[in-house]
């Protein structure tokens, strides 16, 4: 594998320099100043690379061109956005930059109740609640619209928990779910979040469907024209949250989305993190179907309970086997190596890291903090040479 890292530019308080130091050879990075819709021009392209080049790395994936909500609910000026879209793919793979992450989560991108979930051994994970979510949703956010999936059990659960919390944590709750995780790009406030959610009245999830199969009609020929490999991201978490329909969290969704558009350049970036948290993904099966059109992997672990909520364990931890995957990874870059291809070092992230030791007294961004993302990075390069060495001696 390629060991890459994410690096969310200049203001990123984990900077270039500890990226090298943790080892990662390639960088994972956006143009994070420009807004959602815009073309990426080649300057501003040709800037950050050199940025990156200067430090002795390497620009390797581009997470993520954000495909725009207009493009996702086919209003306004969504074909405008589409053009853009296109621009910024030829303007990539004019500075040599071919691999591009995006995903088509609809208003939010990923999702979580809590950001510092304290662990037994003081270090702090991602969490998702479905109990605090449904607070959020049925008490803070007072959701009107689509129909609710909550039982009346989880109602009043969520309504226990709602009257438990203070004026102080509600806010924190609220800014948690809707003021942008990293990489997210759109923030809102609760009333803009309740139009947004508005503009998905009409479109379920065979709409959401087709909308995502019109894009990447348009777009999957240009990114093959410029031998870029466009990889979308599974849901985050993979179920339908707020009553919005979701089209990329299962293997079923996979099946259809590459049916429509067999071409390799649709392809994935594997996230073991997001699509192990549904019980119903069998992680392994999913990865070998579809492992030639894997572009880009996201290695996390993540720990669920019975009743659907989850946090973040450790890389090696919970409830993804990371053995069987990357043993699975190999064997597809074996495949590929014999088969004369160069795409032979899928590129991986250590996808997320507690907030541990010093990252503690740290401002990082939510789960991109240096030192747990360091831990997931050597524990998973450990285990790809343990797995490589132990087949060199059979
Ligand atoms: C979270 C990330 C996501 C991801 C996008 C891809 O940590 O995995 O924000 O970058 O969903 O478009």
């Amino acid at each position: 594998m390629e060991q890459t890292w994410r690096w969310f530019g200049p203001k990123d308080p984990v900077s270039l320099l500890d990226i090298k130091q943790a080892g990662a050879t390639g960088i994972v990075s956006a143009l994070h100043a420009i807004p959602n819709g815009k073309v990426w021009p080649l300057d501003d392209i040709k800037k950050h690379k050199a940025l990156i080049e200067e430090a002795g790395l390497e620009w390797s994936v581009v997470e993520s061109i954000p495909v725009h909500e207009a493009i996702k609910t086919r209003s306004g000026d969504f074909q405008s956005y589409i053009e853009n879209y296109k621009t910024s793919i030829t303007n990539l793979a004019k500075c040599g930059i071919s691999t591009i992450c995006y995903n088509f989560m609809p208003v939010l991108d990923w999702t979580r109740t809590s950001l510092d979930h304290e662990l037994e051994d003081g270090s702090k994970a991602l969490r998702f609640d479905r109990t605090a979510f449904a607070a959020f949703e049925l008490y803070i956010l007072k959701r009107q619209g689509p129909i609710f999936t909550y039982t009346e059990a989880e109602t009043e659960a969520a309504l226990a928990y709602y009257n438990r919390l203070s004026e102080k944590e509600k806010n924190k709750l609220t800014h948690t779910i809707i003021a942008g995780l990293p990489g997210a790009e759109e923030g809102y406030s609760l009333e803009q979040f309740q139009a947004v959610l508005d503009t998905y009245q009409t479109i379920d999830a065979a709409q959401l469907k087709a909308n995502l199969v019109d894009f990447l009609k348009e777009v999957i020929p240009i990114a093959e024209q410029n031998k870029v490999l466009m990889c979308i991201h599974p849901d985050d978490p993979p179920m339908s949250i707020l009553g919005l329909p979701r089209v990329v969290s299962t293997e079923k969704d996979f099946d259809y989305i590459f049916n429509e558009i067999p071409n390799r350049a649709n392809g994935i970036t594997f996230c073991t993190g997001s699509l192990g948290v549904r019980k119903d993904n069998a992680l392994l099966n999913i990865f070998k179907r579809f492992a030639d059109r894997v572009h880009f992997l996201h290695l996390r672990n993540t720990l669920r309970d019975e009743e659907g909520n989850f946090y973040e364990a450790n890389h090696l931890e919970g409830n993804v086997d990371m053995f069987a995957i990357i043993s699975a990874v190999v064997d597809e870059e074996e495949r590929r190596s014999l088969s004369g291809r160069t795409d032979n070092k899928i590129p991986m992230r250590p996808d997320h890291g507690h907030q541990m030791l010093d990252d503690l007294s740290k401002n990082t961004n939510p789960g991109y903090s240096g030192i747990g993302r360091l831990r997931g990075l050597a524990e998973l390069r450990g285990l790809e040479l343990g797995i490589r060495r132990s087949r060199a001696k059979n």
